[in-house]
């Protein structure tokens, strides 16, 4: 079922469930090619979420700051490229949403272990904005926080738990959101970790 959380932004509950263990497989076999890695942010702090990438491109960071590269900068190679079962999902989330011609060129990939968090923030390193970011949850469950426009604009919490779909779009695109710190606990899929698969259009 489908809950609109704000203007742009619908949450397809469990709409990944029935694919997440195979989901679950395509992330363990990208992480054996290039591991997830705690990103040191342009600010000089180990981030707590654990990254990875496949696709055409993919998010990083690095002293020069944020951005999309075609190149893995902790092990110098390309990304893995993204699995078919992953942009059907998300062109398919997408389209139930409204976004019809979504085609993502990048998926990052967020592993939270206990105490993990991903403090308020925006993504605005895609070229094109217009373009919808889809957001799937695998494992432990995580309180998501979203905001408004200004980092000090009060902020709504939501569940994400295993299985579920957040599309982002339109004037949500540019919210503030971050994640609270990751409750420890065992998944029966995913084990100790919370798994979030973002899917872009980077460039
Ligand atoms: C997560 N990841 O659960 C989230 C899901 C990230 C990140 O935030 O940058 O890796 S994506 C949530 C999102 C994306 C774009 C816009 C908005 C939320 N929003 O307007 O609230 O690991
Ligand atoms: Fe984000």
């Amino acid at each position: 079922w489908s809950e609109p959380l704000a203007d742009g932004a619908v949450i397809l509950r469990r709409r990944a469930l029935s694919d997440a263990d195979a989901l679950l497989e395509q992330v363990a076999k990208i992480a054996a090619q290039n591991p997830f890695h705690h990103r040191i942010t342009p600010g000089g702090h180990r981030m707590s979420v654990a990254m990875t990438n496949c696709g055409d491109l993919g998010w990083t960071t690095d002293s020069r700051g944020y951005q999309y590269s075609e190149q893995d900068n902790a092990g110098g190679t390309r990304w893995p490229p993204m699995p078919t079962l992953f942009r059907q999902l998300a062109v398919s989330c997408a389209a139930e949403a409204g976004f019809a011609n979504f085609n993502p060129d990048a998926c990052l990939l967020n592993r939270y272990e206990p105490g993990a968090k991903l403090t308020l923030h925006q993504d605005k390193d895609e070229r094109d904005l217009r373009q919808p970011i889809v957001s799937v949850s695998l494992g432990l469950p995580a309180v998501f926080q979203f905001g408004g426009f200004e980092r000090s604009d009060a902020t709504t919490r939501v569940l994400l738990e295993h299985g579920d779909v957040v599309v982002w779009g339109g004037p949500s695109r540019l919210r503030y959101h971050g994640i609270l710190p990751l409750k420890p606990g065992i998944h029966p899929q995913a084990g100790a970790f919370r798994f979030n698969l973002t899917f872009r259009r980077a460039h």
